[in-house]
């Protein structure tokens, strides 16, 4: 017999349900992690999840011999939407193998540089919106998404969904949005609740839709028109496995679509949002950015790579604010006993709490502390193993990273050589609001150009 897991008093029937609020359901967490430390086991309807957020925890958890990815009981909700797209896909099931295969090439270093010139593009949109409202107050959530979203859409599909010029934002965003808050609320609510929910059911139905028939007419428009562009598209229409011969299924194609429309955008211009807040907090590192970034005339690919101040900021803004906040493993045995002596068995949800790992006061000095400096020269790689995953593990891992990296790291630069930027309220304090990522609630900017800048 193992040690006993630490949990909350359960209620009969329901569990623990009364000790989380599933609209706040992270917050609720990093609640009870403050009482009950680096481990311990919720119920939830049922289904038993064992919370873990220290380093010695997650590493041991993390060895994909004995674990794997378990899809959430949120992310299996989700599956109306983004079926067995990469993200929503059990790594045994053949669609996933399939596609991370024919998708992998997609994402790697050629075929990231070769996305530069479209980044440029929608950057330079933001940047012109942002000269031309120079000194009024800047939605950062709004239009780091409106680029986010325009940013995977032309890169991925060739396809413009021209946010900086319209009013209201694409209505994709909302129906995304819908989907993912409803699909969280309905992963907590009895099934005979979710279907006495008529219109609630009915609203949640007609989103996806939307979200399925977008995407479905680009695919529809590419195969009409098909050029030799090699998008992300055209790899998913053309690409074959090698060994096989097997190619992604019309059906496929389209979950994967949606999926990197919000794999792609929510979790990027979140951590950008979050990296200005910082920004502006800490003085200091403002001046440090903007000096290292006035060392270049000109911001090109190969800029990018030599951007280490700016690069250690993103990274020291996912410490603190992980935008993906958790994610969940399985292990792949009947039983294993953990570091501690804590028994789990095949059918319990191991969630990783990054809000905690990344703040274990074993591993990180100053945990609480905004500190780009600890995550330059190799940064989290001399500390123990698995203490920074903002990006998940191993193999279901963010096949992602690179794209948002260099995204991210254009937009720091481009606005810091542009702007002078202050909060709209100086004092601001960071509030959070979390769909499947978390963003910051309420946060507004000025910016002024600097000077003129070719
Ligand atoms: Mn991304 C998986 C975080 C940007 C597409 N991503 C993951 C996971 C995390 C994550 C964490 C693992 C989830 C899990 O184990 O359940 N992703 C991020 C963060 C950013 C990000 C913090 C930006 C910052 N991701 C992106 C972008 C794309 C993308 C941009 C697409 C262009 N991510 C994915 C996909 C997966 C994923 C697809 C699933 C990969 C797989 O399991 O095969």
């Amino acid at each position: 017999m193992g040690k006993t897991i630490p949990q909350p008093q359960e209620t009969f029937l329901i569990g623990n349900l009364k000790d989380v609020d599933s609209e706040h359901f992270l917050e609720s967490l990093e609640r009870l992690q403050k009482l009950y430390g680096e481990i311990f086991r919720i119920n939830i309807l049922g289904q038993s999840i064992i919370v873990v957020s220290s380093q010695e925890l997650v590493n041991f958890v993390c060895d994909e011999n004995k674990f794997d990815k378990k899809v959430s009981i949120a992310l299996q909700e989700l599956r109306a939407l983004i079926g067995d797209g990469l993200f929503s896909a059990h790594t045994s099931e053949p669609n996933w193998k399939l596609a991370h295969k024919i998708l992998m090439p997609a994402f790697g270093p050629q075929a990231i540089r070769d996305m530069f010139p479209a980044m440029m593009d929608i950057c330079s949109q933001l940047i012109l919106r942002w000269e031309r409202f120079s000194g009024e107050e800047i939605d950062v959530c709004d239009n780091f998404t409106r680029m986010a979203l325009d940013t995977i859409t032309l890169c991925s599909f060739n396809y413009r969904f021209n946010s900086f010029y319209q009013n209201k934002m694409h209505h994709f965003v909302d129906a995304m949005v819908n989907v993912l808050v409803e699909s969280g609320k309905r992963s907590q609510r009895l099934s005979l609740q979710n279907a006495l929910m008529i219109n609630k059911a009915r609203q949640y139905k007609d989103d996806i839709s939307y979200c399925h028939n977008l995407c479905d007419e680009i695919v529809r428009e590419r195969r009409k028109n098909p050029n030799d562009v090699n998008d992300l598209l055209n790899r998913m229409i053309n690409g074959k496995d090698p060994d096989t011969g097997y190619q992604l299924s019309d059906e496929n194609i389209r979950y994967q679509m949606v999926t990197f429309l919000i794999a792609g955008h929510e979790t990027t211009s979140g951590l950008l949002s979050f990296a200005f807040y910082y920004i502006l907090k800490n003085p200091h590192v403002l001046q440090k950015a903007q000096a290292e970034i006035d060392q270049y005339d000109e911001i090109t690919v190969d800029t990018l790579n030599k951007l280490k101040y700016i690069d250690a900021i993103l990274k020291e803004t996912l410490r603190l604010q992980a935008t993906a906040p958790a994610f969940n493993l399985a292990t792949k045995e009947d039983k294993i006993t953990l570091p501690g002596g804590y028994e789990v068995c095949k059918d319990d949800f191991i969630l990783v709490l990054l809000h905690q790992l990344h703040r274990d006061p074993k591993v990180w000095d100053q945990p609480n502390e905004f500190i780009p400096e600890r995550m330059l020269n190799g940064g989290y790689e001399n500390l123990p193993p698995n203490s920074w995953k903002p990006f998940g593990n191993g193999q279901r891992g963010c096949i992602g990273r690179p794209f948002a990296w260099q995204e991210s790291l254009l937009a720091v630069a481009l606005i810091l050589k542009h702007f002078t930027i202050e909060f709209v309220d100086p004092s601001y304090d960071l509030r959070i609001k979390q769909t499947l990522t978390i963003k910051p609630d309420g946060f507004k900017i000025r910016a002024r150009p600097r000077r003129s800048v070719n």
